[in-house]
């Protein structure tokens, strides 16, 4: 399916991974200067069904300008579990963080709500700008904070990763992250190539960034379950956590 599809699981989900998704695209179509970027082939729509239920998966791709890839996911495993996943790849000549977002729901009921920019420049710092506009804002306060998986020192000091206990924090993680998009656009356009050094420093802050995420094995166990080994290790290293062009020798 192209990545102008029109979206059909969006409106079978739970009310905030629909909101979540439609603020995520009304900011990249506010702020970037999109065009389609092509997944591999046959990897847009996937449906599998291995053991027990049916795995859906929906993908919407662009590029822009600053991005080499700017990928949003929406996956539904039978009727109990809904996912959104999330992830803008900076082009690596552009000193900018990972704008990273997952949300998980069983049951009608979000257990996982996690939103970062992670930083890629070599250092555990975010550029000063960004620290400077995250720190502005107003601090979030949630009941159950969750703690980060062993693979997780990738992600920023103002990395949240939460189980929303009602309407009115759900409401507060959507505004989290308008907040964080709109920082991260606005910064991204305005933001300047970097020397031929700093690059690769970067290209190897993506390479650690991919890496352990590729490591998330509650991930790799759903995508297991529907389509594989061989597939689900496929798709996590090309479609969800692929490294750019520069790097792909190394895996
Ligand atoms: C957790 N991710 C999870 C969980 C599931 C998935 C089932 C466990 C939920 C829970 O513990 O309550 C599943 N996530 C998926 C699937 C896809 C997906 C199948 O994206 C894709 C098809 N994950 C990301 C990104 C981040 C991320 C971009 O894809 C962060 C920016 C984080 N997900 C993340 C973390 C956990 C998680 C940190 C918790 C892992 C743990 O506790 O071990």
């Amino acid at each position: 399916m192209s990545s102008t599809s029109t979206p059909s699981l969006r409106e079978q989900q739970h009310s905030l991974i629909r909101q979540l998704a439609d603020c995520i695209e009304a900011a990249w179509h506010k702020h970037l200067q999109l065009s389609p970027y092509n997944l591999p082939d046959q990897l847009g729509y996937v449906e599998g069904k291995l053991e027990g239920e049916k795995l859906t998966i929906e993908n919407r791709c662009y590029q822009a300008p600053q991005f080499r890839k700017m990928h949003l996911e929406l996956a539904k495993v039978g009727q109990g579990l809904d996912i959104l996943h999330c992830v803008m790849f900076p082009h690596p000549e552009y000193d900018l963080p990972m704008f990273g977002c997952d949300l998980v729901c069983g049951r009608g009921q979000i257990s996982a709500a996690i939103v970062d920019l992670s930083p890629l420049n070599g250092t555990r710092n975010l550029p000063t700008l960004y620290t400077r506009a995250l720190s502005a804002l107003p601090k979030p306060n949630f009941s159950q904070p969750r703690a980060l998986p062993e693979w997780g020192d990738i992600f920023s000091e103002f990395c949240l990763f939460i189980r929303p206990t009602s309407f009115k924090e759900e409401n507060t993680f959507l505004l989290r992250v308008q907040d964080f998009l709109e920082i991260h656009c606005t910064q991204a356009i305005a933001s300047q190539p970097v020397s031929p050094e700093e690059k690769m420093q970067i290209l190897a802050g993506q390479h650690n960034y991919c890496t352990k995420q590729q490591k998330n094995d509650k991930t790799r166990r759903v995508l297991e379950k529907a389509f594989g080994t061989a597939w689900a290790d496929n798709y996590m290293t090309t479609v969800l956590f692929d490294l750019p062009a520069e790097l792909s020798n190394f895996r």
